[in-house]
């Protein structure tokens, strides 16, 4: 008897999710309709998170952002699968739990490195089961930012999502409440504020693709510099030192 009862409470809770994640679609401000561009608004309030430079690691958030609140929070994994889920934020912590310390590097030319937390792609991505044609991997966050990947690549070692840095509850700066974390691509690949997850047969583009200079793939090249697409030619570092054509050298 208690054991239907459970179950019948765990559907409810889970039908709930999903009811509430469709809610929170229309709040979330990247899909509401009629918001310009974020960057020229000289009146976004204080508490916007927005690009900074602080001590110990910077941040960057290419749209302002107000941050995600896990009442309205939800993560949807589905496309390409067997069994499409959504978790809310207390499933996270479900997870086997891994640790890790690695560096963030962004194409800006300053990097930073963090004990992270969370746990591993395939603790995930087993719950789903990718059907076996899903090749890619496309991310789409509360802040209108978006990546991509192929499935290889995030099934790499020292792929991880995370939700603690530094041993505290990521910060609602950089990407609570749950990021991914992939040392081997530049920082923008390290989308933050994760809402929903698809596996696809074909490639979708990133935000910084459709928006910048940089490629899709995103990985740190050694010996070449960033942005890795600058004119679409990759530059070389001189003798270890970062430069772009356009710098000044000191006379
Ligand atoms: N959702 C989201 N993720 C994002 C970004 C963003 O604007 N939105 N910026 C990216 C860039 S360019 C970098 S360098 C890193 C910076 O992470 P941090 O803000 O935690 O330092 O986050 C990446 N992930
Ligand atoms: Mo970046």
């Amino acid at each position: 008897m208690n054991f239907s009862i459970a179950n019948l409470k765990f559907s409810r809770r889970a039908f709930l999710r999903v009811f509430s994640l469709s809610a929170l679609a229309s709040l979330i401000p990247s899909k509401a309709s009629g918001i310009g561009d974020y960057r020229n608004d000289k009146n976004i309030p204080k508490q916007y998170i927005q690009n900074r430079d602080t001590p110990g690691f910077h941040i960057r958030s290419a749209n302002p952002f107000m941050g995600v609140d896990t009442a309205n929070w939800g993560l949807v994994v589905t496309g390409m699968v067997k069994k499409t889920i959504a978790l809310s934020y207390e499933d996270l912590f479900g997870f086997k739990l891994h640790s890790q310390v690695s560096r963030l590097k962004c194409v800006e030319c300053w990097s930073a490195k963090a004990k992270w937390e969370g746990f591993l792609v395939d603790d995930l991505f087993d719950r789903v089961q990718p059907d076996p044609a899903a090749k890619y991997v496309y991310f789409e966050s509360a802040d209108s930012y978006y990546e991509s990947f192929t499935l290889e690549e995030l099934r790499r070692d020292r792929v991880l999502f995370v939700f603690k840095m530094n041993g505290q509850a990521l910060s609602k700066e950089h990407g609570f409440p749950l990021r991914l974390i992939v040392p081997f691509k530049y920082g923008y690949k390290n989308i933050k504020y994760i809402t929903r997850i698809e596996f696809t047969d074909t490639r979708k583009r990133n935000y910084w693709f459709n928006n910048g200079p940089y490629s899709v793939d995103g990985t740190i090249q050694p010996g070449i510099d960033h942005p890795l697409d600058f004119n679409k030619k990759p530059l070389p570092i001189n003798g270890g030192e970062v430069f772009h054509p356009f710098d000044k050298r000191p006379s």
